[in-house]
């Protein structure tokens, strides 16, 4: 299976998925069972899947086709090279091709002297008036690639503007974009490129991110820090006819190494095996040529010969364009195809998969309890009337009494149900804080005065070292203040349920693990780019400010995130409460109106008792159908028929399930 199908697959799984939990939300609605915690994972479920994005990017020196490569695994169905590819023509700055329904299909700009200010890319993102944007014709693939070429503009500027723009370094003098004769050197006109057009994958969130070389990626610290590392898939693209040259070894080094999780989404791609192709030799002898290139490669860069995949990408794009399945065979493009479904595609589905199966359980469990305490509340309520069979008028007329009473009891200790909630949110409180954006802020605030010392070049690891582990420090407090919030729950909703027969269950407390994890990655990839020949660039104020404005932009995304399960854990908790008591009230009324009906009719206690014996059956049907749809919601792709019986199922309407979910509807507005 090639790439696009295999991400055509995960796409139709996805949307399934959504129209599943859409109908599931709608059902769940309907039937009572939605509260405010239940609300909440429904949404978090279904903007997970739906916003899911997958980047695969393309890193590597200039020339190796890297544009080439994009043309030919995404875009040969245009039936021409979309992104610049040709000599001479090759893209200047990263180009980020995707697909947001909210944008016209467009080409956007950013220019090159943005880098004079200190936003971070991130943020550049949100000021679109900033950018220069272009107009797309999906349908005119010439004009297509036509302002696609905009992605290879170039400017000349002097050498301290040069300097200024990060691509001058006089340590680095072989490194430097040559001189002209007027004194003035070339740089890319634009910083970074968003494309958006609706390609079929990249409507199903394929994002493409396709890279100028070296000298581009060492200017800006964001690609290398945050927008490669974050990747779910990098390929990193040799020459066949250059061999491993210092700079594509500088590249790999510098931005690609990666020990344990990242390794797998690495792919090494030896490009151009076309120029090996030569009509005079046996193909044998071209095999053999390929395989030791092949193998030099992978024993420079450090890897097993498995891990390097020779390719054509001209030849590849050309017999796609074209048809013709003999030369696409001997591009031998399919196979890293292959490897980017199985390897990329199949990783991420694994991992969606389960979190999503993760966060379907947790709804079941929290819908399932709410079913078992009305359940329960009419086994009770069984007991109570059948207790008053054959009993005369005092009898009744002292149980109605007795229910009030009980209900003035359970109002007056509604004070200790509030208590437990404030002490919770009190403690709550300080996990936000130490969480929360102030706190990140403060800290990093600390990082960029370290980094803006004079002399401060041999410290940096230092400074890093200890922001991270007061980073650190900040998350295992935060966990630790979990676990005693998680304690206190425990045993507050334990008491409560001795004392008003409830059947609390605190949710189980985030896993803030990790989130450490997320922070070492990130530690990592800094100074792992600072550790060979950036730490040079810290002399520049500006390139310190801009790292750690990039560092902060990161973060934030990992601190936003574990702010949002310590917000859900605590959303569900409440609604545990909120909902028992609601039940409880609700259960009260129902009571006192069974008991009046009684007084009114001889023959309302008999009505009453095979009334609950209705509402029992239909409890249990509710919750019989609630395993079925969630087990159905976290079936794999092509469970397509299970799909379609899911919507006969919530249709089938059970008068009874109406009447107790209108009648509920009713009591809890009045
Ligand atoms: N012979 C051959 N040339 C290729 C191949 N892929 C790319 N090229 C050429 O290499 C040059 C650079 O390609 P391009 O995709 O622009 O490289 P990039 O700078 O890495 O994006 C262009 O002239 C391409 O036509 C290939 O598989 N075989
Ligand atoms: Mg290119």
């Amino acid at each position: 299976m090639s790439f696009n199908e295999k991400f055509d697959q995960h796409g139709v799984w996805r949307r399934e998925f959504a129209l599943r939990l859409k109908l599931l939300a709608g059902w769940m609605k309907d039937h009572d069972l939605l509260d405010a915690g239940v609300e909440e994972r429904l949404h978090r479920l279904e903007s997970q899947v739906r916003s899911d994005k997958v980047m695969v990017a393309f890193v590597a020196e200039f020339s190796r086709g890297k544009s080439e490569l994009i043309n030919a695994i995404f875009f040969a169905g245009y039936g021409r090279r979309i992104m610049p590819a040709s000599a001479g023509r090759t893209t200047m700055c990263p180009t980020e091709l995707g697909y947001d329904a909210d944008v016209p299909p467009c080409l956007r700009l950013l220019p090159i002297e943005t880098r004079l200010q200190n936003q971070a890319l991130m943020e550049w993102r949100m000021v679109p008036e900033k950018w220069t944007r272009i107009d797309l014709d999906v349908n005119d693939p010439a004009q297509l690639a036509q302002a696609m070429e905009k992605v290879a503009e170039t400017r000349a500027v002097t050498v301290e503007e040069a300097r200024l723009l990060g691509f001058w370094h006089d340590n680095h003098p072989e490194d430097n974009p040559r001189v002209a004769a007027d004194g003035l050197v070339e740089v890319p006109k634009w910083r970074h490129a968003l494309i958006n057009i609706a390609h079929p994958l990249l409507k199903q969130g394929l994002v493409i991110l396709d890279t100028p070389g070296l000298n581009a990626i060492g200017a800006e610290p964001e690609l290398t820090v945050s927008l490669i590392p974050q990747a779910h898939a990098v390929v990193f693209i040799l020459a066949a006819d250059t061999g491993v040259t210092k700079s594509d070894l500088a590249i790999w080094r510098e931005h690609l190494i990666t020990e344990g999780d990242g390794v797998e989404a690495r792919l090494v791609v030896l490009n151009k095996i076309d120029t090996l192709w030569d009509a005079l030799s046996t193909p044998e002898h071209v095999q053999a040529q390929i395989d030791r290139q092949r193998a030099t490669s992978a024993e420079i860069l450090g890897l097993p010969q498995s891990k390097v995949i020779p390719v054509s990408a001209q030849k590849g794009l050309v017999a796609k364009v074209t048809g013709d399945a003999e030369l696409l065979l001997a591009s031998q493009l399919p196979e890293l195809e292959n490897a980017l479904a199985q390897g990329v595609m199949g990783q991420r589905q694994k991992i969606l998969r389960a979190a999503v199966a993760a966060g379907i359980a947790e709804l079941k469990n929290e819908a399932g309890r709410a079913i078992h305490i009305r359940r329960r509340d009419l086994a009770e309520q069984m007991i109570e009337l059948r207790g008053l069979r054959g009993k005369n008028t005092a009898v009744i007329k002292h149980m109605r009494s007795r229910i009030v009473q009980e209900q003035v009891e359970f109002d007056a200790g509604g004070a200790k149900i509030q208590a437990v909630r404030s002490v919770h949110l009190k403690l709550l409180r300080d996990v936000f804080h130490l969480l929360g954006t102030p706190t990140l802020k403060a800290e990093l605030a600390e990082l960029t005065q370290a980094l803006k010392q004079p002399g401060i070049k041999l410290g940096v690891k230092k400074s890093y070292g200890q922001t991270f582990s007061r980073l650190r420090e900040g998350l295992a407090k935060s966990q630790i203040l979990n676990a005693d919030i998680q304690s206190m729950l425990t045993a507050s909703f334990r008491q409560l349920n001795v004392e008003f027969s409830f059947s609390l269950l605190a949710p189980k407390e985030p896993e803030l693990g990790r989130y450490q994890h997320d922070l070492e990655l990130i530690e990592r990839s800094h100074l792992q780019y600072l550790g060979v020949r950036n730490v040079l660039k810290l002399s520049q104020p500006d390139f310190a400010d801009r790292l750690v404005r990039a560092l902060a932009t990161r973060l934030r995304v990992v601190y936003e995130s574990a702010l949002g399960d310590v917000e859900l854990w605590n959303k569900s908790a409440a609604s545990q409460l909120d909902a028992q008591l609601r039940e409880r009230r609700r259960n009260f009324r129902r009571r006192i109106e069974a008991i009046e009906r009684i007084q009114q009719a001889a023959s309302g206690l008999d009505e009453r008792i095979a009334e609950i014996h209705d509402q029992e059956r239909v409890l249990i049907e509710l919750d019989t159908r609630l395993t079925e749809i969630t087990s159905h919601l976290v079936d794999g792709p092509g469970a397509g028929a299970h799909l379609r019986t899911i919507p006969a199922a919530l249709e089938r309407t059970d008068s009874t399930a109406e009447k107790i979910a209108g009648k509920a509807a009713v009591t809890d507005a009045a």
